[in-house]
């Protein structure tokens, strides 16, 4: 009898550890559902746009009296004309983000970009966000492309239209905007999603068309695995 009860009470330790552990473990869960929302509602900040690391990159617009300035390059800037619809920024596969040709006013600036969907994946790894700054009254229009193989220029039927209003300008997410292109490239009737840096015969472009708008920002955030 000393022993069965012995037995019982072992069992009931047991129980109690097994009870113990399960409850630690469902509030770790719990804890662990929780905290991706808690962090990710703590990051939208007032500008419209995430806290945390991120690369900067400025798209300025110059005026045409300042041609023939100095283009110093120190890897976030961006300069194309005040006022033009010529410009295209020529999009590179890197393993960072870095500007190679700071200068669009001839035409053609050159961006070093991640590749934002490795392998198969259509989730992107990155998040692109933009807003437009400067004196208010300036627009500017960014759309994603590609030359194929045979030289042909395509456009995304999709673009990005910033515009500098009076007031606080805000930050937008226009990741899908920019690192695809919906065409129609099989012609038959629909369009369908290419994504940037799939076709390795294909360089990428957004075309960049500037309505007055002095400045662009662009932040780039890598999502942390
Ligand atoms: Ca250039
Ligand atoms: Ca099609």
């Amino acid at each position: 009898m000393k022993l069965h009860n012995h037995i019982v009470m072992k069992i009931l330790n047991q129980m109690k550890i097994y009870a113990t552990t399960a409850i630690v473990v469902l509030m770790l869960s719990v804890a662990m559902a929780v905290i991706p929302y808690a962090s990710a509602a703590k990051d939208v900040t007032g500008t419209g746009a995430p806290s945390g690391a991120h690369y900067n990159l400025n798209i300025i617009g110059i005026p045409k009296e300042k041609k023939g300035g100095t283009w110093e390059n120190n890897g976030h800037r961006i300069f194309v004309k005040l006022w033009s619809k010529d410009a295209k920024i020529m999009l590179l596969k890197g393993e960072s983000f870095n500007v190679i040709d700071s200068d669009g006013t001839d035409g053609k600036a050159t961006l070093q970009l991640m590749d934002p969907y490795p392998g198969d994946s259509t989730d992107a790894v990155y998040r692109i966000f933009v807003r437009a700054l400067g004196k208010p009254g300036g627009s500017a229009n960014m759309t994603s492309g590609f030359i194929d193989e045979l030289g042909n220029e395509w456009y995304s039927l999709e673009n990005v239209t910033l515009t500098r209003n009076k007031g606080q300008s805000k930050f937008s997410d226009k990741t899908l905007e920019l690192t695809t292109i919906f065409i129609d490239f099989d012609g038959d009737g629909a369009a369908e999603r290419y994504y940037l840096f799939d076709n390795e015969l294909w360089q990428y472009f957004w075309d960049y068309d500037n309505n007055g708008l002095k400045l662009l920002q662009i932040r780039i955030y890598v999502e942390q695995a």
